[in-house]
Order: structure tokens, then C-alpha cells, then sequence
């Protein structure tokens, strides 16, 4: 049986204005085209105008001047209500990330923002959520605890109703010796005594033990999480973001990536990605407002 995939947008039902911080970026022009095909976006372009060809009665075009402009004009058109959405274009993370922040935005919604990646992946038979790949560089306890709710509530609005979360290492058993694999232990043991819902957490576990039944199997580790995860909690950034390129470049995924934790639906998608996955990275979006 084919399944369907998350990033189909026939079942898409609105049409959202998206707020682009960079837009003076090829590919992310062809993107522009491509949604504006779909029928699934008006956008608002911020950039360089030399550097945005697109015309179209459903594309307004604000020249900037730098990118911090850029980044702030399109953060305030949401802040405004101008646009629904806003999206990283050709621009580094860390700036929109910064701007996304700023306290007179009132942009947090959680405590801890952080960033959700869902890849579909050939070799795996449902969407796999790995966070954080791209906001939070060295998460402490408090912190993965924050970044699997958030992305619990991810997976609960692609309807995932009881996710089966891994909080990653590169053990399945602490290790004094291995930070990453005492904080998991730390993480799941929280997660045990103050479930989220109907999640189940378990960690460590090494990302083979989290993804394949029979690796699991044959290391004997038997829980509900063990090679059926619908999440992945990464140590560190470096990790999730040699996992993400591995995942596009390497196993052929589909990967959208999305900011949970703020006001307003925030798309940061690598400089590096293409058309199809900025694309994804807006499908899902779309699919997910109002849930
Ligand atoms: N959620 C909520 N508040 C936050 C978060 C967060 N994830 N991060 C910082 N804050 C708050 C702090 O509490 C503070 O009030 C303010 O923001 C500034 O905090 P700093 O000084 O620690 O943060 P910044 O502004 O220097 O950096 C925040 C970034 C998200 C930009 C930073 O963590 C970062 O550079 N992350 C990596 C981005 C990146 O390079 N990604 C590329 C990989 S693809």
C-alpha cells in the first residue's frame, strides 16, 4: 500500500499569506512559484528588489536594504497580522532566530522555543520528528525536556496521538562517562514520572535501538519506544544537524522543519535544502495551522 505523504497539499483547505525574511534568493523564488501553482500561499517578499524577479497579483515585493531588515520587516509583518507565517529565506538562522526572540516582538508562546524537523524517509515505514537540529546548540536537562514536549505537541498535530519518543545517545545504557547518555536516563525518567499525555518516553538509546526492531531486539532492549520511535531527542545540535544531512543526502528523506513554541508558525529550512523540501517545510506548515 502507498502511504500518504505529509507533505501532500491536496488536503490543504486555506490559503495563507506568507512573510519571507530573504527572499532575494533563487531557489527560494522558485519555491514562490511553485506554491503559488499549488494555490497555497500569497506571499510578501523582503530583500533586495534587484534580486527578486517574481512578478504575480499575489506576490507584494518590500525592498530592504540588509539582512537584519530584511529579518525584522518580515518578523513585524506577522507581529502585525500582515501575513500568517514567516519564513527564513536566503539569510543566516541565528538572524531570524535572534529577531524571533526580541521580548518587544511577544512572540513566545512556551518557555523554550525550539526547532522540529519531520523527514520521510524511504527506509521507514512512518514520518520520523528529530529536534533540535537547528535553534538549541547544547540542551541541558530542562531544556530536552521543553524540546520533546514541544515536539510531542508536533507530532499530536500531524496526528500522532501517542508519539514514542527516544531520547537519543550514542548507549542504550548510562555511562558516567557519557553526558548525553546520563541526561537521556534523566529526561525519560522525568517524562515517566510526569507523562505528557498519552506519550511514552525511553532513553538512552542509540539511534539503531531507537529506529529498527531488530537492532533493538538483538540488544534485547524490549520497551515500547525500542525501534518503532516516532521521535528522535537529539544531544546537541551537531548531532541533529549531521543526522538531518545524512537523512536528505544520504537515505533520500523528505524533511520539513518548523520553530515550535512561538505565537506564530516560524519555517527555518537550511540554506542548503531544495526546492522540494523548502516546499515541505511549507506544506506541513499550512497543514498545521488552526490545529
Ligand atoms: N527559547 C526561548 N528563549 C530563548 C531561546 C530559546 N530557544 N534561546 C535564547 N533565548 C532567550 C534567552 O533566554 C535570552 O532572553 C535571549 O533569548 C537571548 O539569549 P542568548 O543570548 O542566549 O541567545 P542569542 O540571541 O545569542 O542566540 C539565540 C540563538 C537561537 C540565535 C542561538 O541559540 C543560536 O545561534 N542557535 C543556533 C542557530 C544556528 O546557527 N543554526 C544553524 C544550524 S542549521
Amino acid at each position: 500500500m502507498t502511504r500518504k505523504s505529509i507533505f501532500d497539499p491536496a488536503g490543504l483547505r486555506q490559503k495563507v499569506t506568507v512573510a519571507i525574511a530573504g527572499a532575494d534568493d533563487p531557489i527560494i523564488l522558485e519555491v514562490v512559484e511553485q506554491a503559488l501553482e499549488l494555490g497555497i500561499a500569497n506571499f510578501l517578499l523582503f530583500g533586495r528588489a534587484e534580486g527578486i524577479s517574481l512578478r504575480s497579483p499575489h506576490v507584494k515585493i518590500v525592498a530592504t536594504d540588509s539582512e537584519q531588515e530584511a529579518a525584522e520587516k518580515a518578523t513585524e509583518a506577522v507581529v502585525n497580522k500582515r501575513a500568517d507565517v514567516l519564513m527564513k529565506g536566503n539569510l543566516p538562522t541565528g538572524l531570524i532566530l535572534k529577531t524571533v526572540l526580541k521580548r518587544e516582538y511577544e512572540l513566545r508562546e512556551r518557555a523554550l522555543l525550539s526547532h522540529v524537523s519531520v523527514f520521510e524517509i524511504p527506509a521507514y515505514d512512518k514520518p520520523l520528528i528529530v529536534s533540535d537540529v537547528a535553534m538549541n546548540i547544547a540542551p541541558t536537562e530542562e531544556e530536552q525536556i521543553q524540546i520533546t514536549h514541544n515536539a510531542i505537541r508536533v507530532a499530536q498535530k500531524l496526528g500522532i496521538e501517542r508519539p514514542k519518543v527516544a531520547i537519543l545517545s550514542a548507549v542504550e545504557k548510562e555511562n558516567p562517562k557519557m553526558r548525553s547518555s546520563v541526561q537521556a536516563a534523566q529526561v525519560a525518567a522525568y517524562f515517566k514520572a510526569f507523562p505528557d499525555g498519552d506519550s511514552r518516553v525511553e532513553g538512552p538509546l542509540a539511534f539503531d535501538n531507537a529506529i529498527s526492531k531488530t537492532a533493538a531486539l538483538h540488544k534485547n532492549i524490549v520497551n515500547d519506544v525500542a525501534g518503532d520511535a516516532d521521535i528522535l531527542i537529539v544531544p546537541s545540535i551537531e548531532a541533529g544537524n549531521i543526522l538531518y544531512k545524512s537523512l536528505v543526502f544520504f537515505a533520500g528523506a523528505r524533511v520539513g522543519g518548523i520553530i515550535a513554541g512561538v505565537k506564530v508558525p516560524v519555517i527555518i529550512a537550511s540554506r542548503s535544502d531544495s526546492v522540494d523540501n523548502k516546499l515541505a517545510s511549507l506544506i506541513l506548515t499550512v497543514g498545521m495551522i488552526g490545529k
